[in-house]
């Protein structure tokens, strides 16, 4: 079946990333393993999410004699669980759990805090359109902060060591970075393995299509409506394209491959935006950056926030290159995080 290719699973490929860390035990390579298997299980259950209510609803046995979960509770059990095997883990944290879980805390084994959104767009679910799961890795602080639970999360995104996402979509496909560009690697069902399909992904410098919640455009301050405007005038060239699925990460990786400019802005019923902070935009960021996009929140890069609380929200514009010069251009503040 795959005569003559050169297949590479995302796991030969982590284990040949991590030699570029002195010291590197593998010890990376297995608390990465820990996401492709929970993403694994989180994509099994999602593509049988029209047959839950055949089978049995909440609360219920299916016919398999396992108890039907809503689906985003799943996927933060299947991380957690997946991960907190992990001895290299000190800190889990979720969208789904108001604080951070504490694991291998203790040990001095334990390096990382992973951060994650377990079902990104989960609204998206009842109506078989795409949805993801996002992560954010860091590092254990130095010193005396090793020792404090909120020091070890309330980093800025600058300091990720790894980042990266998962599309439950037309297919499945993992998007990852360890700082040394992007790889993406699709799941092949047949054998459960995610193979190596986009190697170091560049960002178009600049796309076709601009994506935002257009409901949103006269709730949105300046000058975003005027800048949406440009855009479908042509004023960067050519008129612009409106896509816009509701689900930031698979926004995002349509942006990733086409380029093209994402917004979520501030709106007055949110001030600050919807999407969260540490684990949404951060990892969308690194991830953008590292294939030659910008990422900000409108005021400053979005790697450079210094995070304050767990889940604050963050208003978040990624994209190409071409369309970031002109937002910047739009809003004189950002000029400094985009030049
Ligand atoms: P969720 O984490 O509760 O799923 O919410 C985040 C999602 C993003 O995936 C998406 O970009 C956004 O909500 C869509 O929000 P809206 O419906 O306001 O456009
Ligand atoms: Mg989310």
């Amino acid at each position: 079946m795959y005569e003559g290719q050169q297949l590479r699973t995302v796991q030969q490929h982590i284990l040949q990333e991590q030699t570029r860390f002195p010291g590197a035990t593998g010890e990376f390579s297995w608390l990465l393993s820990g996401i492709t298997l929970a993403a694994k299980m989180i994509q099994s259950k999602v593509r049988r999410a029209g047959l839950t209510d055949l089978l049995g609803s909440m609360d219920q046995t299916n016919v398999q004699g396992e108890v039907q979960q809503k689906l985003d509770v799943y996927s933060n059990e299947a991380l957690m669980h997946c991960l907190s095997l992990r001895q290299s883990i000190g800190i889990l944290a979720s969208e789904e759990n108001e604080r951070p879980i504490t694991v291998n805390f203790k040990s001095p084994s334990a390096k990382y805090a992973v951060i994650f959104d377990p079902l990104d767009g989960s609204s998206n679910i009842d109506v078989n359109v795409s949805v993801g799961t996002t992560f954010s890795i860091l590092r254990r602080p130095e010193g005396e902060d090793s020792t404090d639970v909120e020091k070890w999360v309330l980093q800025p995104g600058a300091t990720q060591v790894a980042a990266g996402y998962v599309v439950y979509g037309s297919s499945t496909i993992l998007v990852y970075s360890v700082g040394n560009g992007v790889h993406g690697f699709t799941l092949e069902p047949g054998v459960g393995a995610f193979l190596l399909s986009h190697e170091s992904i560049k960002m178009p410098s600049q796309g076709t299509y601009y994506s935002t919640n257009e409901g949103y455009v006269n709730q949105m301050p300046a000058p975003y409506p005027e800048f949406i405007q440009d855009l479908r005038q042509g004023k960067l060239g050519r008129p612009y394209s409106a896509r816009y699925i509701g689900s930031m990460v698979a926004d995002f990786h349509r942006t990733l491959l086409k380029g093209g400019i994402f917004l979520y802005p501030p709106t007055e019923a949110q001030s600050s935006g919807k999407l969260r902070l540490l684990y949404e935009a951060n990892p969308i960021a690194f991830i953008a950056e590292q294939a030659g996009g910008i990422a900000t929140d409108g005021n400053q890069r979005i790697l450079d926030i210094q995070p304050t609380t767990i889940h604050q929200r963050t208003p978040l514009v990624v994209g190409s290159q071409v369309e970031m010069q002109a937002f910047a251009n739009a809003v004189p503040a950002m000029a400094e995080s985009v030049n």
